[in-house]
């Protein structure tokens, strides 16, 4: 593609900027400063939190925090601008990943308090895999209390290149004590004073304060020196940049993932807002840069979301990326196959306005595609290649039923739908407890799920924590007879078995043998003594399926008119049931390995809180490429896992995480069988 043309089309190409970062650091206030700012909304505060496509804003009303991927559009200086809100928290974060993924670049919304900075590693360390250009705003400047350094060198170590301070803070004492108040721009060398509820005013850089900005200042010249060599050179020969180099080089620095700008201000003051849309409109790379990023040579669209919430029915959210595409355009998927794009919309809050055609760069909303699923590439040309998600681990599960029987059908109507907004959520039907399961990130997501289907789909599901796989198992060796014997006129039923019962080693499951001689049990019915024994071992002595076991079917007796194959399983179920209750059973439980990382200042408490559910700790470290965090691996019961995940979360700033698998059976200690034998039959009874 020749340069100009790419400038051309960047100039007018809509930015697509994603807000990230953790929960409550102000990303949707943000937004709503953002459009505030740009005369986009005529009283902040009046989009309410997290209103989307979908109908999240009760939902995330009632949270205190998004819960949906929220879009948002305004114009600033005549560039226009889409604005996608990610919720933080891990539990709703997977909504907006594809959406950021598709971004031109992203805002890490963070917290000033130092302590707090690694609250920010999990969004900046995806952006950097990504390769998605960034930049990061200091939100809360107004209730402040360290220093933008120590700040700086809390979050440093969790970045991949350098953070560049572009603003310092100027400082007032007041009854209430020190404050920030304004800010000096290092890279124009001005200064401003934040004003109550309008734009901030220029004013001198204060005297005290000059020593300061001409040693940062120098600082953010080099850093921008390291890439450009003429740069270097002029400040070696002493001479002052002129301010458009000083740009340019910044703009290269955030598109090239050279370097990441920090900028400071206030979401709910409206401070520093205008600063950092300028930064966006200067330096934020446009759909050109984004295209060759993800591979895109051709007119394409990518669908990050499907809703369902508004009113026109089934939505593909997406992308257009490549150039222009019109309604009722024909696009090819991956199977080749033709894909008529439907009615085109933009979107704004929960609001959707119809278009005849998308730009290039436009984030819209598609209906009438039935087939387009979310994280998919339409292309009228190659198809661009498919974009790396990575899917946070589902450590919640909830059996769930109608709370009304006869809501069966709307409700697997209900979770079809959310299931397809929301592929961090999973379904599955348990075979041994006939449960259906919903599997989420964390309890908080999974009771978000619920609210959701109640509101929007008016079912009401009733849930109970899934029940644990208990099995159990034998210690000696029985010997047993069964017989089955039956004689109410007519055609009677016979059959006696005698079996060899054995315990088996860990995990070798079952196995069924015989050694009949001379005809004492007919071939024929053998299998139908096997099949008895199965049944008994679906419901050992303690109500549990029984596993590792050995059976060998050694004698028998049969009458040549009453055996039949249903005598002989009877007679194999009998004896296998009397077998088990004379082998000593045990009961076993499921143990899973996890692997929990947090941040290091939350490692101690996280430890207790595994070894405090029988956990057995098996290694602690560093976490990988994580500074400031730590991996722990244990093995925990299964029926010890649950609220675990709001255990981490409440002692971690809900940045704790771990990922479970089974592991093996253990032995359960008999004080303990007997408490859960007795639990289930209180339940059974
Ligand atoms: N003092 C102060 N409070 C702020 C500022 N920005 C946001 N807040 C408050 O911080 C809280 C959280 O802000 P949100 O915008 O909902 O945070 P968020 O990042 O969208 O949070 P999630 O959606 O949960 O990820 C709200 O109560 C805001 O009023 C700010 O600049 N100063
Ligand atoms: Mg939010």
């Amino acid at each position: 593609m020749p340069r100009e043309d790419t400038e051309m089309k960047d100039n007018i190409g809509t930015r697509v900027i994603a807000l990230v970062g953790p929960a409550g650091a102000g990303k949707t206030d943000l937004a709503e400063a953002m459009l505030f700012a740009s005369g986009a909304l005529q009283r902040q505060g009046s989009t309410g939190h997290g209103t989307s496509v979908g109908d999240s804003s009760a939902e995330a009303r009632a949270r205190g925090g998004s819960t949906e991927l929220n879009l948002m559009h305004f114009d600033f200086l005549g560039q226009p601008f889409a604005l996608v809100d990610a919720p933080g928290s891990i539990g709703f974060a997977a909504d907006a990943a594809r959406a950021i993924a598709i971004a031109d670049l992203a805002i890490v919304v963070v917290d000033p308090d130092p302590a707090r900075a690694p609250l920010a590693a999990p969004a900046l360390r995806m952006l950097d895999d990504q390769g998605i250009p960034h930049l990061i705003f200091v939100n809360r400047i107004d209730q402040a209390h360290g220093s933008i350094r120590e700040l700086l060198e809390a979050l440093q170590p969790l970045s991949a290149s350098p953070l560049i301070a572009r603003q310092i803070p100027i400082r007032t004492t007041d009854a209430s004590g020190e404050k920030v108040s304004g800010f000096v721009d290092l890279a124009l060398e001005r200064a401003y004073q934040y004003q109550p509820g309008k734009p901030s005013e220029a004013v001198d850089i204060p005297p005290d304060l000059a020593e300061r900005e001409a040693s940062e200042r120098t600082h953010l010249l080099e850093q921008l020196a390291d890439h450009d060599d003429s740069l270097l050179e002029q400040l070696l020969m002493d001479e002052t940049p002129a301010a458009a180099t000083i740009f340019a080089d910044l703009a290269r620095e955030t598109s090239e993932n050279l370097g990441v700008s920090v900028l400071f201000g206030s979401a709910t003051n409206g401070w520093g807002i205008r600063r950092l849309l300028k930064a966006l409109r200067h330096e934020a790379p446009g759909p050109a840069a984004t295209c060759y990023r993800l591979g895109v040579e051709a007119p394409a669209f990518y669908s990050f979301k499907v809703s369902h919430g508004g009113n026109i029915g089934r939505l593909v959210l997406g992308r257009i990326l490549g150039g222009a595409i019109e309604e009722g355009s024909e696009l090819r998927g991956a199977d080749r196959q033709p894909v008529r794009v439907g009615t085109l919309f933009s979107v704004q809050g929960d609001k959707t306005v119809k278009l005849a055609s998308a730009a290039d760069g436009a984030l819209i909303a598609v209906a009438k595609v039935d087939g387009l699923k979310s994280g998919q590439w339409l292309s009228r040309g190659d198809l661009p290649p498919p974009i790396e998600i990575e899917q946070p681990p589902r450590n919640a599960c909830l059996a769930i039923e109608p709370a009304d029987r006869k809501d069966d059908v709307k409700l697997s109507g209900a979770l079809a739908r959310i299931l397809e907004e929301d592929p961090s959520l999973a379904i599955e039907q348990d075979e041994m407890s006939h449960e259906l399961r919903l599997k989420g990130v964390n309890d908080e997501h999974l009771r978000g799920t619920l609210a959701r289907i109640k509101r929007r789909y008016g079912v009401e599901v009733a849930h109970r924590t899934p029940s644990i796989g208990y099995r159990e198992s034998i210690r000696r060796p029985v010997t047993q007879r069964g017989r089955h014997k039956k004689q109410s006129g007519g055609h009677g039923q016979y059959g006696v078995v005698v079996i060899e019962l054995a315990p088996l080693a860990r995990g070798e499951g079952f196995r069924f043998g015989e050694r009949i001689t001379g005809g004492a049990v007919p071939r024929q019915y053998i299998p139908a003594v096997e099949q008895g024994v199965r049944d008994a071992m679906a419901k050992g002595p303690m109500g549990f399926p029984v596993v590792d076991v050995a059976v060998t079917l050694t004698d028998g007796s049969f009458h040549s008119v009453d055996s039949s194959e249903l005598a002989f399983r009877t007679a194999g179920r009998i004896a296998m049931h009397d077998a088990l209750a004379a082998a000593a059973p045990y009961l076993l439980e499921p143990v899973q390995k996890i692997s929990l990382t947090c941040p290091s200042n939350a490692t101690s408490r996280a430890t207790s809180a595994t070894a405090g559910r029988r956990g057995q700790m098996l290694g602690m470290g560093p976490r990988e490429d994580w500074a400031g965090w730590d991996r722990i691996d244990a093995l925990i019961p299964e029926s010890e896992l649950d609220g675990l995940e709001a255990e981490l979360r409440s002692l971690s700033h809900g940045l704790a995480s771990y990922e479970a698998r089974f592991d093996h059976l253990a032995e359960v200690s008999a004080g303990q069988a007997e408490k859960l034998v007795r639990s289930r039959e209180a339940e059974h009874a």
